[in-house]
């Protein structure tokens, strides 16, 4: 007999890392989850490279599948998905369109949202100022915004009016706009998605394991989180 869950993931308290968790929280789905400490780099350990050789979180092993293992969150929700048949939609044109904004979000926002943090919560911080880059990548970021807000204009979610693996890869970026020091202001259609993914309580939950983040949301010692974050990543400069 063993107590262990099908499964198994690997991840912090980031965007990234907390797409699958709020897919697991959504589904109801018991898993186990290792912490992964970017202050110790446990994300470059020669150990965790054979699970994802990106050294990045998050990564799941499916143990019910043979230890199959699956990096890249998108593709961690896409999996997930499949597997529990939930936040996917049966219509193919619809799962088409859950796999356009999901990969909107991957090749899009994440990239773009996460250098306007990188550069002004972290180089900024070790003393590296890249103005140009920081205008570059915050006016780029307002743009995706408006996408999603125009896209939102009349809908509930994304796709089909229903919470897929779209929202749940997109909001935990969009909605950490505060940690860009991005400007939602004047995207009511956002604003009201934001509100309503906010009102989801498994979500929520999801957003404090495997701890909070507050920080991502505006909330907290700013200063203090700042400083101990952009510490993890020293090393860059
Ligand atoms: N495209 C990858 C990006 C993963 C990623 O950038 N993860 C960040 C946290 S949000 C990370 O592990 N950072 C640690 C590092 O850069 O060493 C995915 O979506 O899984």
């Amino acid at each position: 007999m063993t107590n262990q869950r099908d499964i198994h993931l690997y991840t912090a308290p980031t965007s990234n890392g907390w797409k699958p968790i709020i897919f697991l929280e959504e589904a109801g789905i018991k898993y186990d989850i290792t912490s992964v400490d970017f202050a110790k780099k446990e994300q470059k350990a020669p150990e965790y490279l054979k699970l994802n050789p990106n050294g990045r979180i998050p990564t799941i092993i499916d143990r019910s599948n043979n230890n199959f293992v699956v990096f890249e969150s998108g593709a961690i929700l896409w999996y997930l998905a499949e597997k529990y048949n939930k936040f996917l939609p049966k219509n193919s044109d619809d799962k088409s369109l859950t796999l356009q904004w999901l990969m909107f979000q991957m090749a899009n926002i994440g990239p773009i949202m996460g250098q306007a943090m990188y550069f002004q919560r972290i180089a900024a911080k070790l003393g590296e100022q890249h103005p140009f880059a920081i205008k570059r990548y915050v006016k780029e970021s307002r743009r995706l915004m408006e996408i999603l807000n125009t896209h939102l204009k009349g809908r509930q979610y994304l796709v089909a009016d229903e919470y897929t693996v779209a929202d749940i890869a997109t909001y935990p970026w969009a909605r950490a706009y505060y940690w860009a020091k991005l400007s939602v202001d004047g995207l009511p259609h956002l604003n009201a998605w934001f509100d309503r993914i906010d009102a989801r309580e498994a979500t929520q939950r999801a957003l404090e394991i495997p701890e909070p983040f507050w920080a991502f949301f505006g909330k907290g010692d700013i200063e203090e989180l700042e400083r101990e974050n952009a510490e993890r990543f020293k090393d860059d400069v």
